[in-house]
């Protein structure tokens, strides 16, 4: 087996499995996969092509046919079948796939037949599992296949695919080997003290501190990752009747939250996806904050301010017809401590809102809109992208998109911080050594050679079954 600190094979890592790997559902086709040692006897028994000369199936080449069931010959559906041998396949085993027609009841009933010559139905993610097992994948890509079948925008799946092809894997390829090159001239030092082997550990400095400020880059860009994966969250906060619901419903294009003219129409959070300029945004309409009149508003306020410390962005709503009000000191005094913009709204009518209120807090950019008329709405989203992604937005680089990889680097980091600091203050060797195997076990949980069947069987179980 491939992984060499990996989790011992189980016995039913041995089975033969099955699931139907399309959704569930009416469809065109559904395709069954098998896969394991008895994929091809189960494939025989069960598959008759039309063409019964056939001596040998060519591998890899689909079959007009019928599944039968062998008890009885009975015809279940007409179907296209392959058959792929071992190892140039997904798992690098045996692997049958029927295209039948895409129905319940006929897929329950081909797949009842091949649970019934002795394969089991397969878990979440275990074809994937395989894969990675019998090293077709490692783990960061096996995460990325979840990755690919999950994107919802262009630039989602240019990454998934990427670290699918295994650009992250290689980078921590070669952090894996400077950290080793080092260990080993460590461990020779210790090892063989009589042989007084000069280790020039001074010249590995720069290497180092090289690799170390690439983590914490990668460390740095997980706030991007997660953004490009799991979308950001923009609240969108202000007193009552300022135009919130009206700025959520002009942001959608689409008449989502209930807008009138008495203060308080707004109770819930009301959560509505976007997608602005390739990044996912979630905008949330909230509560007007103020004082609460009845106990509804009273934890409609509640939740704005819980959500307040959650949101990556607070759009600050005003309303530039009025005067600034006490209500509006309360919502200012829930979200300064956030990451806020503020947007004057109703900017069609007459203004009279005092811009010094701002001034004197401090605050010197502000954006004049009006929802209702839709008056500076691309300046506004073009303001939100930009304060979203700090400014900037990697080109394509290499991106930590889940909390996982970065709370593993984030360990990394600090074992080659105390390599570093240890180097330069004359560092017991031994010590060094210690430093830099616990690094090389860290980066192990990121590919997956040093893996507990706990971690794998978390993030494998994430998968939908059949993948
Ligand atoms: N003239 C003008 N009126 C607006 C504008 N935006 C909103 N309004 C009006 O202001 C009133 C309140 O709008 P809403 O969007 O319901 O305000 P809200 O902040 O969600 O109010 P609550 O849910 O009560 O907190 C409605 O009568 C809107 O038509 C605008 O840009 N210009
Ligand atoms: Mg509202």
């Amino acid at each position: 087996m491939y992984r060499e600190a990996a989790v011992a094979m189980c016995v039913e890592d041995a089975d033969t499995i099955c699931a139907v790997s399309t959704p569930p559902g009416e469809g065109g086709i559904g395709i069954i996969r098998i896969s394991g040692p008895e994929a091809r006897v189960i494939f025989d028994k069960i598959f008759r092509p039309k063409n019964r000369n056939l001596e040998n199936y060519h591998p890899a080449r689909l079959y007009l046919g019928h599944i039968i069931d062998p008890a009885d010959s009975r015809q279940i559906d007409e179907v296209l079948a392959v058959f792929m041998p071992a190892p140039g396949t997904y798992t690098r085993e045996d692997i049958a796939e029927i295209h039948s027609h895409g129905g319940f009841a006929v897929q329950k009933a081909i797949l009842a037949v091949i649970v019934n010559e002795g394969a089991r139905l397969a878990r979440p993610g275990e074809f994937t599992k395989r894969a990675f097992m019998n090293g077709r994948l490692d783990l960061i890509q096996a995460e990325s296949v979840l990755d690919v079948i999950r994107s919802a925008t262009d630039e989602e799946l240019r990454y998934a695919l990427s670290y699918l092809k295994g650009d992250l894997s290689k980078k921590m390829g070669s952090f894996r080997e400077i950290l080793k090159g080092l260990l080993a001239e460590a461990e020779a030092s210790i090892d063989f003290p009589e042989e007084d082997i000069n280790i020039d550990l001074f010249g590995h400095l720069q290497p180092l501190e090289k690799m170390q400020n690439e983590i914490d880059g990668l460390i740095s860009s997980y706030y991007e990752g997660k953004g490009l994966k799991q979308g950001y969250e923009v609240l969108i906060a202000g007193r009552a009747n300022v135009g919130k619901s009206s700025l959520l419903n002009a942001l959608l294009s689409q008449e989502r939250a209930i807008v009138t003219d008495l203060p308080g129409t707004t109770r819930d959070l009301i959560e509505e996806a976007v997608c602005l300029d390739g990044i996912k945004v979630r905008l949330i309409d909230t509560a007007g904050i103020g004082t609460p009149q009845n106990a509804v508003e009273e934890e409609g306020i509640r939740r704005v301010k819980q959500k307040a410390s959650e949101a990556d962005l607070i759009i600050w709503v005003l309303d530039g017809s009025q005067p600034y009000k006490n209500e509006d000191e309360d919502v200012f005094n829930t979200i300064k401590p956030y990451n806020y913009i503020v947007v004057k709204n109703k900017l069609d009518i007459t203004q009279i809102f005092n811009d010094n209120t701002l001034i004197s807090k401090n605050i010197n950019e502000w954006l004049e809109i009006s929802a209702k008329e839709r008056i500076g709405l691309e300046a506004l989203k073009s303001i939100l992208l930009s304060a979203l992604t700090k400014g900037g937005r990697s080109s394509g680089g290499l991106l930590i998109t889940t909390v996982r990889h970065r709370d593993i680097l984030m360990k990394v980091s600090a074992n080659i911080t105390a390599v570093i600091r240890g180097l330069n203050a004359g560092m017991h060797i031994e010590l060094a050594a210690f430093e830099l195997r616990e690094a090389l076990h860290h980066l192990g949980e990121i590919t997956g050679e040093t893996c507990t069947e706990e971690i794998l069987g978390d993030i494998f179980s994430r998968f939908c079954i059949g993948k």
